[in-house]
């Protein structure tokens, strides 16, 4: 079950006195993916057409406010299927699902609807055909996050996990000449690369992946706090402590100049004593962050006498997925033209 968020009641922030032009830099592309998008609006495409409840395996996305209004709505969120009543809907989140927890959603009886983003399905295929071709898979991400249990599932016997660079220099190998690398979707790039150099320096014939694991939303989120990050004596990320594409955003803006980073979920965790001598506020948010509050962030920001908001573009986004194949029909059997079009939009 998801944490219910208990609101901090602290006075809203006063103006701080500096020296210098005060100035927020908003970093662009922020917030939502193309992934996250169709995962809630499955969420709630769901509650639309079959009615309250739908189970919601995991949290639907990582963040906190998101699975609070779904609650709202009447989401019943479950950490696993047999939590789940036999026959009802139960839709599995955007960080995706091993064949076990499918084929255990089957055997209740339920009525599976896949929102696992269309780019962690890609890495589940991948690794289903290096499997199938008897490499051993260097999956390079975090073990217990959902992702990574959801891509290792598909090839239990042939996936091991590369948690960090240091693990690199770990981890063994039945026959280096048939390996291969994939990936998390919401790492570091710079952490990964460092991680498969380290693999290579081992592992000589360590194959790549066909394309990109990490995803267009992680890669250009990155761009975009790194160029914020090196005039910004303070950056603010948005998004929850689960999150693992937000976390990264922090440990980026440290990494590329920012004198400080603090994540928080809600405008009222920012702190007063993190503005001594600031002038520059770097703000951005992770990809599962709706923008409304980035918006109290700023407005935040304003009564502390931060008005001046610059946006910093790395890249457009115009991605959009269809929705999950369950949902693409509305009631009166007409399709959904959501269609799957637009270009990620590398920066
Ligand atoms: C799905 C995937 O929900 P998030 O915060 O997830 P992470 O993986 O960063 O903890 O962000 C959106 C998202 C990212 N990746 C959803 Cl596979
Ligand atoms: Fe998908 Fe990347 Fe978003 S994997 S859910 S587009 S962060």
């Amino acid at each position: 079950m998801p944490i219910p968020r208990v609101p901090r009641r602290r006075e809203r922030l006063k103006d701080i006195p500096v020296d210098g032009h005060k100035r927020v830099l908003l970093a662009s592309p922020r917030g939502y993916c193309a992934g996250v998008d169709r995962a809630v609006i499955a969420v709630e495409k769901a509650l639309e057409r079959f009615g309250a409840p739908v189970y919601v395996r995991k949290q639907i996305v990582h963040n906190i406010h998101v699975v609070t209004e779904l609650e709202g709505k009447g989401a019943i969120f479950v950490e696993e299927v047999d939590e789940v009543p036999a026959g009802a809907h139960v839709v599995f989140s955007a960080h995706g699902v091993s064949p076990a927890v499918v084929n255990a959603a089957s055997d209740r009886g339920l009525q599976a609807i896949d929102a696992t983003c269309p780019l962690v399905t890609k890495v589940h295929r991948e690794a289903v055909r290096f499997a199938r071709d008897d490499f051993e898979i260097l999956l390079i991400g975090h073990e217990g996050h959902e992702e990574v249990e959801g891509t290792a599932g598909e090839a239990p016997d042939h996936v091991t996990i590369v948690n960090s660079p240091d693990d690199a220099d770990r981890i063994e190998v039945k026959d280096p000449s048939k390996v291969v690398w994939l990936s998390q979707t919401t790492l570091s790039v710079d952490e990964t690369m460092e991680t498969v150099r380290r693999l290579r320096a081992r592992f000589p014939e360590l194959q790549d992946p066909p394309s990109d694991d990490i995803c267009y939303a992680t890669q250009n989120r990155q761009v975009a706090i790194k160029k914020v990050a090196k005039d910004a004596d303070l950056v603010i990320v948005v998004g929850s402590a689960n999150s693992s594409n937000s976390v990264r955003l922090v440990e980026v803006a440290l990494e590329y100049g920012a004198k400080a980073a603090y994540r928080v979920d809600y405008a009222d965790e920012i702190e007063q004593a993190w503005f001594d001598g600031v002038t520059t506020v770097g703000v951005t948010s992770g990809a599962s962050v709706p923008e409304v509050l980035v918006s109290e962030v700023l407005a935040d920001l304003a009564t502390a006498g931060y008005l001046d908001v610059e946006e910093v573009r790395t890249a457009e986004e115009d991605l959009i997925f269809s929705l999950p194949k369950e949902l693409r029909q509305d009631a009166a059997g007409k399709r959904d033209d959501r269609a799957l079009g637009g270009r990620g939009g590398r920066s």
